[in-house]
């Protein structure tokens, strides 16, 4: 049986939904690190420092981490750094989701509970998928991407690098959604999104752009 442990990076919102589903999932989280580092409990782990706690603890022998940030560029850049100190990148799959066998979901991951992910979708790494938000078949997610709680992606549908598709959003079969898009809760998606686009409604018109791609 293989060490199951693993720190969690990041104490706000999103690591109290990724230290259920790690726990769920069979992993022992070791403690947490946050930019404030004054000591605290997260749903019973301490915060045990700053990011500088984690080489220590890589030293100490936890192999694992899971990078718990919601924001993606940021998600994607703490990952990197975590990598560069040797962790490899736990992935958070809550016991309730729904994940096909046929489903290939990459490492640092976070699939939240009573999502679901179908056949032969692909979820790229430290991509979320947020609590009931569908991942329908054929669906390309793609890396840090987040898919936040509700969304829905019709089969086929592609989510580029970071971008982001708000809460209960609806993506209609096929579009692609550009990295770093931005698509606003609640939003009909019925045509491609460019990268770094914004768009919002029912249907969705663009209501701006990022000049950077985020993610
Ligand atoms: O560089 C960092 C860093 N920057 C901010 N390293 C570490 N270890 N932690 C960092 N933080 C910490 O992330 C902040 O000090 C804060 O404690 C936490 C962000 O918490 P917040 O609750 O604001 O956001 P979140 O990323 O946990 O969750 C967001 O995204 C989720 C997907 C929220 O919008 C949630 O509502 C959402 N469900």
């Amino acid at each position: 049986m293989p060490d199951r442990a693993v720190v969690v990076i990041g104490a706000g919102g999103h690591a109290k939904v990724a230290i259920e589903a790690l726990r769920g999932a069979g992993w022992r989280v070791v403690g947490l690190t946050d930019l404030d580092s004054r000591p605290r409990q997260v749903l019973g782990a301490e915060v045990i420092g700053g990011d500088e706690a984690l080489e220590r603890l890589r030293g100490d022998g936890v192999e694992h981490a899971f990078v718990a940030l919601g924001d993606n560029s940021l998600r994607r850049r703490m990952a990197g750094k975590a990598v560069d100190l040797g962790y490899r990148l736990a992935t958070a799959i809550s016991p309730s989701a729904t994940v096909s066998a046929y489903a290939r979901v990459a490492e640092g991951a976070a699939i939240f509970p009573r999502a679901v992910v179908n056949p032969d979708a692909d979820i790229g790494e430290l991509a979320i998928v947020n609590t009931s938000a569908v991942v329908e078949h054929d669906c390309r997610v793609g890396a840090c991407a987040h898919i936040a709680p509700g969304a829905v992606l019709a089969g086929g549908v592609t989510v580029g690098e970071g971008a982001l598709v708000g809460a209960g959003a609806a993506v209609r079969p096929g579009v692609s959604i550009g990295a770093g898009a931005i698509v606003g809760a609640g939003s009909a998606v019925v045509a491609d999104v460019p990268a770094g686009g914004v768009v919002a409604g029912a249907p969705a018109r663009p209501i701006g752009s990022q000049e950077r791609p985020a993610g």
